[in-house]
Parts: structure tokens; C-alpha cells; sequence
């Protein structure tokens, strides 16, 4: 066992060098390097068929994304989201010059609360924008329910959630609008990139019209866009990464169940049961540590693992409502949230981690 040798939260797959070197000769000889190429073109077919989704717009990231599937329903007001995920949810927001409005998320898979939605919707509500957190599938049904009752549009953040399926169907159906990340800390990445998911092929145009400064045509300039285009590098790797996905996936089913098993019985240790009728992704290892059953506080384990040279992260701590420019936008009871974020571990988890390696984070843990 080397104690020297670094343990990541995460580190990115990467298609066979071989193979992305005859890719690239295929590009450079064309010289065609970004705007709709014939890679890019390939690809979105490709991970659309994939996912099992009808279109699929992809970006040079996920935050991009989120920020023009806001422009493209042209919201207004306030957005009722969640403070617990990555800065970036409410970013796209703020981005958009809208106010996010926090709601609290349920104690278990820490996804936003149904049950606490209705309460923040006001006349200047336009949207409900969920995160499906570590890729577990928000309550979709119920938070559908709510959006039609009060005519609000439904956007999700599945950064997390790539190849999810409920009851047989890609989650990234849900919604007006879905997007994903495909940065390179994710379960699939194309080393930056993002994707938003829309329900026509009218939606689909005007996203694709809006992640390219709006240009109709070499005249036309329809919509104020931005530039958000995944270039033909980030699509070629990503052609590659497809044919990988499937065998990643299930290595990191392996992890998820070696961690569990070996998990089950510390006291003050918990973790995410996956959902019945789910197609898991295992993105992440979330364990949520009470200090009083376990005798440690997390910050403390925290440390201890870094010690050890296995550098775990607390995602999603601090809450996006701690950060400054959200701060002052708490109205309503954030504690469950609150609490996930105090007790939350990531364990490293990528299909690339030994069975030493994790014997290695258990032995910290168990100690
Ligand atoms: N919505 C949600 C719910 C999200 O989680 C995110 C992003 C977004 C929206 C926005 O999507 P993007 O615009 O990013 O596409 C990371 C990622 O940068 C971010 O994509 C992700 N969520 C967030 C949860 O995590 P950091 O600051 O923790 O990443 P970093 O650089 O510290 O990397 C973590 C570990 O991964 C490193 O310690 C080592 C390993 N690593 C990282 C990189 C970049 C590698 O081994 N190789 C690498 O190239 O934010």
C-alpha cells in the first residue's frame, strides 16, 4: 500500500489516445475545427440516441447551458431552485439577471422538497429549476403537478444525472428543458461541455440559434445569443467516450457496491439507497457523517483522509446560500439542507479506482 500515492474525489476517463489521434488527423486535414461540424453533427445524433432523447443541443459547457435554457422560455422574476448543488445552479440564474428563490430539499437523496415549493410561488414566480443531486431522480411527478398548477415552466439541472432512466425512460426527458454537464469531473465528459435536452424540433432550433449569437442566417440575426458552441475536438473525444460509457458505469457500480457493503455496519454513517425502477449512473459516493454516532465530526474525517493523501470533497458544502452573492436571499427554512451540508463526504469514485485504493479510504474511515 503506498500512502504517498494521491487519491482524487475523481478522476476523468479518457478515450484511447490511438483513437483520438486519428480523429484529430481527420480534423486538422479538413481544417473544420468548431461551429456544426461534421463531428459535432456525428455526436449529437450519436449521444442522443444514446440517452434516448429526442434533441439534444450540446455546449462548450453545462453552466452555459443552464444560462441559455433560461434565456430560450424566457423567464422573468423569481425561480424557485434549490441551495444544495454546485454554485453554478444559481449562477445561471443570477446570469440571467432573475432572482433564484431557495427552497428546502428532502432529507434523504437531498433533492428540492415538493412539499415546500408551493409556499415560495408568488406572482412573480416563473419557473421551478430542480437539480437531480448525485444523479438521483428528483420526485418528478409531484413537481410537475405543482409547475402545471401554477403555469410555471419546469427547467432541470441533470448535470449529475447522464444515462439516469426511471421506469425504463431517460430522466432528461422531464422537464421543458434538461441539461447536462459533461465537464471533466463528471461520469461522462468531453474534458469541458454541456448539453441542454428540449421536447421539439422548433425549441431545439431556437436553442441552437441562441448558442450561436442568435445568427438565422449569414443576414439574420433573430435573438440577442451568446456563444456557447461545443467545438469539433470536444465532439470527436466525445464520439470516443460513448464507446466507453456503458463499461465506466458499471465500474463504478462495483465501487458503489463496494462501498456500501463495507459501509453498512459503522455506526454514524449513512449513505444514498438507490431508488427502485432507477438506472443509476454512481456519479458520486456521498456518505453523511454523525458526529455524535461516529465519534468524529466530518470536518475532522475530512482532514484525516487528506492526511492520507485521499482527497475527498464535500460537495455541496457550503450551501449556495452561504456564498455572497446569495446570502441575503434566504427566506424560507433551509435546515434540511442545511444539515446535509454539514454532514456530506464525497468518496472518490471513478472506474479507475483499485480495490486497494479503496480498502485504502476504508481503512481511514474504519480507524
Ligand atoms: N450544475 C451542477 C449541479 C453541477 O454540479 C455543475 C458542475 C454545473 C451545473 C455546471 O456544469 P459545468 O459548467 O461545470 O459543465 C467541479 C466541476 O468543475 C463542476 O463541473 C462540477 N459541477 C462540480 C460539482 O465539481 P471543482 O471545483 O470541485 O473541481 P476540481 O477542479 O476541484 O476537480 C475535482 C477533482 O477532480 C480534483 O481534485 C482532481 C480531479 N480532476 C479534476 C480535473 C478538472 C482530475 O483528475 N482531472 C481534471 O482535469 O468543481
Amino acid at each position: 500500500m503506498n500512502k504517498e500515492e494521491i487519491i482524487f474525489v475523481t478522476q476523468p476517463s479518457l478515450p484511447p489516445l490511438e483513437d483520438f489521434i486519428e480523429s484529430l488527423k481527420d480534423i486538422w486535414e479538413s481544417k473544420w475545427i468548431t461551429n456544426n461540424g461534421k463531428f459535432h453533427k456525428d455526436f449529437e445524433q450519436k449521444i442522443a440516441d444514446y440517452l434516448g432523447v429526442k434533441h439534444i443541443s450540446l455546449f462548450s459547457n453545462g453552466t452555459l447551458a443552464l444560462m441559455t435554457a433560461i434565456q430560450a422560455l424566457e423567464l422573468e422574476g423569481e425561480i424557485i431552485t434549490t441551495p444544495y448543488s454546485f454554485v453554478a445552479t444559481a449562477h445561471a440564474i443570477w446570469w440571467n439577471k432573475l432572482t433564484p428563490v431557495f427552497v428546502d430539499v428532502d432529507p434523504v437523496y437531498g433533492n428540492l422538497d415538493p412539499q415546500k415549493i408551493e409556499e415560495a410561488i408568488t406572482d412573480k414566480t416563473s419557473a421551478i429549476l430542480p437539480v437531480h443531486v448525485y444523479g438521483n431522480p428528483c420526485d418528478h411527478d409531484q413537481i410537475k403537478a405543482i409547475a402545471d398548477k401554477h403555469n410555471l415552466k419546469l427547467i432541470y439541472d441533470g448535470a449529475h444525472a447522464f444515462g439516469v432512466e426511471e421506469n425504463q425512460q431517460s430522466v432528461l426527458n422531464y422537464g421543458d428543458l434538461s441539461i447536462l454537464s459533461f465537464h471533466a469531473t463528471k461520469v461522462f465528459n468531453t474534458i469541458e461541455g454541456g448539453a441542454i435536452i428540449s421536447h421539439s424540433l422548433e425549441m431545439k432550433q431556437h436553442i441552437d440559434r441562441l448558442k450561436n449569437f442568435g445568427f438565422v442566417n449569414e443576414v439574420i440575426v433573430q435573438e440577442p445569443g451568446i456563444n456557447a458552441k461545443m467545438n469539433e475536438l470536444q465532439a470527436a473525444y466525445g464520439i470516443l467516450q460513448l464507446k466507453e460509457i456503458d463499461d465506466n458505469i458499471s465500474q463504478r457500480k462495483r465501487i458503489s457496491e463496494q462501498y456500501r457493503k463495507q459501509l453498512s455496519n459503522i455506526l454514524g454513517i449513512t449513505y444514498v439507497d438507490e431508488k427502485d425502477n432507477t438506472k443509476h449512473n454512481y456519479s458520486y459516493f456521498p456518505i453523511f457523517i454523525d458526529e455524535e454516532k461516529y465519534g468524529m465530526s466530518r470536518d475532522k474525517l475530512y482532514e484525516k483522509l487528506k492526511e492520507n493523501n485521499i482527497f475527498a470533497r464535500r460537495y455541496f458544502y457550503p450551501l449556495i446560500t452561504e456564498f455572497t452573492p446569495y446570502s441575503d436571499l434566504v427566506k424560507y427554512d433551509l435546515s434540511n439542507a442545511q444539515t446535509m451540508a454539514n454532514q456530506v463526504i464525497c468518496l472518490p469514485i471513478y472506474s479507475e479506482l483499485t480495490e486497494e485504493d479503496i480498502n485504502r479510504i476504508l481503512e481511514v474511515i474504519n480507524a
